[in-house]
């Protein structure tokens, strides 16, 4: 008999490490719920909620939101997927965001991109973004189709607001400081797994090996989308 369970998962890395890139692919191999606490923000702030418009200038700035406001967010849209395995990117990134998701689910697996952060800079400033979906493009890496139109939509594609070198520079700094120790975290607990590169088409075998391997090994198969 096969064995049917969740499998829940953290992508962590340094802004513009690929966390949206590579979730989008482990997305279409494995049939993971994507959850993201930045494009959760954007479409606050494109909606012009009232979080949205509070949490704005922070994210501009490159600081991270306050740790109640995100964990109260993301817990309020984990309840619409518990019943799927999941994957979440870029929650959580402070130690008392890991300790309120220890609070309420168990993380089987933490997947780390280590990317040098002089590749990041060049990336993050060709970067654009399709803002409804969350889908990503780079004009060296993966241009779309055609110049600044989404491939699936058509619609028009924005660069972001926090993509500006100097944010860039202080979002680095957050991450050095306030997330790193949350590495060390799931580190010490036996459940993180790094994948070290300059290039996403490089480390993605790995990834998939990885996953392949930890989701259909002893005869476990996840459950995929609800
Ligand atoms: P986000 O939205 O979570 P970040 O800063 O963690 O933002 P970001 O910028 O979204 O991460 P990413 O998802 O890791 O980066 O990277 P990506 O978008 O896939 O790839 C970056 C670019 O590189 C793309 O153009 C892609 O096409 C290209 N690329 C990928 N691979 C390659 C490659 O091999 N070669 C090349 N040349 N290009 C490549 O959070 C935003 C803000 O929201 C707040 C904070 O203010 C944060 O700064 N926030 C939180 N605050 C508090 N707590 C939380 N948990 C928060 N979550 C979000
Ligand atoms: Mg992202």
């Amino acid at each position: 008999m096969v064995l049917k369970r969740i499998f829940r998962t953290v992508i962590m890395g340094p802004p513009g490490s690929g966390k949206g890139t590579v979730s989008g692919r482990i997305v279409k191999r494995f049939g993971l719920t994507h959850l993201s606490s930045g494009d959760l923000l954007r479409a606050n702030i494109k909606a012009k909620t009232e979080l949205g418009l509070l949490m704005k200038s922070c994210i501009d700035q490159g600081q991270l939101v306050p740790d109640d406001i995100i964990s109260r967010l993301i817990l309020t849209e984990m309840r619409s997927i518990e019943q799927s395995s999941w994957l979440l990117d870029g929650y959580p990134r402070t130690l008392a965001q890991a300790e309120t998701l220890d609070g309420v689910c168990s993380v089987d697996r933490v997947i780390n991109l280590d990317i040098p952060f002089q590749t990041i800079k060049q990336r993050l400033t060709s970067r654009w973004l399709h803002l409804p979906s969350g889908r990503v493009y780079n004009i060296d890496f993966n241009p779309p189709k055609i110049s600044g139109l989404d491939d699936v939509t058509g619609e028009p594609l924005i660069q972001r607001d926090d993509d500006r070198p100097e944010t860039i520079t202080r979002r680095l700094k957050s991450y050095e400081n306030q997330t790193q120790p949350v590495l060390e975290y799931y580190r010490s607990k036996g459940m993180l797994e790094t994948f070290s590169g300059t290039e996403t088409n490089k480390i993605w075998p790995h990834i998939q090996a990885f996953l392949s391997e930890t989701l259909f090994s002893q005869n476990e198969n996840v459950v995929g989308k609800a």
